[in-house]
């Protein structure tokens, strides 16, 4: 057993800090590319997200990126378009080792995305022996792959609604959930409110410390979306664990953006 590219993975590196106050960092993958994600893979971020829930991304694209985060040294993960099992299992025997899933309001919203994430008990997923299953075990027919799978999986929920807010606790409570993510645009689009009227001071930031400290009082793991370097360690300091720093294709403009700006034409 060894490391996240290796024949055998020992753990899911994320889901063991998450469960042991660690932060886990990384980036979203948006510009569906598995170039750009094995050169963010080798970047050193603890995981990457492909996104496939807004992204473009088709499904053989997506496998390709978990191979080239996995070669990379990073957890290859996925969002998830819905908490949908369709999508989930294909997404997981696809070999993403964690699962971000949009809009979970309820804790039985979140009892759902556990389950679609499961094998046996309450669990519904149905098994093949999928790509990933040989770095799990390589004997034949998947070996011991579903108990692997059901311990280091990561269940991680997006808070990102007013209901999703109130029910935080709830929803942070149930068994299975290794920690949740804030979508801090579709929070304000809940909300009602702009960009302009969140940041420090505004209800928006008190909603998300609100999470915060639901994730504290039940041991649960939270994490949020961030916009850069400053706020990743700023909210490493508050308590957050799960932060994903912006994503490639928002840095790749950025860069491009001030290297555009700062050419002198004649
Ligand atoms: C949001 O801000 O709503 C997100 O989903 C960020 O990933
Ligand atoms: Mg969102």
């Amino acid at each position: 057993m060894g490391g996240i590219g290796s024949n055998k993975i020992a753990h899911n590196p994320v889901k063991y800090n998450l469960h042991h106050g660690l932060p886990a960092i990384g980036t979203w993958i948006s510009l569906c590319s598995p170039a750009s994600a094995e050169s963010m893979a080798r970047v050193g971020w603890d995981w990457l997200v492909i996104d496939v829930q807004h992204s473009p991304v088709g499904f053989d694209t997506m496998v390709n990126s978990f191979r080239a985060a996995q070669l990379g040294g990073a957890v290859p993960m996925a969002r998830v378009p819905w908490n949908d099992i369709v999508w989930m299992q294909r997404i997981l025997d696809a070999g993403a080792l964690g699962l971000v899933i949009p809009m979970v309001n309820s804790a039985e919203d979140a009892e759902k995305a556990v389950a679609n994430t499961k094998y046996g008990g309450s669990g519904i997923r149905s098994f093949t022996s999928g790509r990933i299953s040989s770095y799990a075990d390589t004997s034949d027919y998947g070996g011991d792959y579903t108990d692997w799978a059901n311990d280091n999986i990561a269940v991680i929920p997006m808070i990102e609604t007013v209901q999703a807010v109130k029910n935080a606790e709830a929803i942070l409570s149930v068994e299975g959930v290794d920690g949740c993510f804030i979508g801090p645009r579709d929070l304000a689009i809940s909300m009602g409110v702009k960009p302009h009227e969140t940041g420090p001071g505004s209800e928006h930031e008190a909603m998300m410390m609100s999470v915060l400290e639901a994730g504290k009082k039940v041991g649960t793991a939270v994490g949020k979306h961030c916009d850069d370097a400053d706020e990743v360690n700023e909210r490493i300091a508050q308590g957050f664990q799960f932060l994903a720093l912006a994503s490639d294709a928002g840095m790749m403009i950025k860069m491009a953006t001030s290297q555009f700006k700062a050419v002198r034409r004649p």
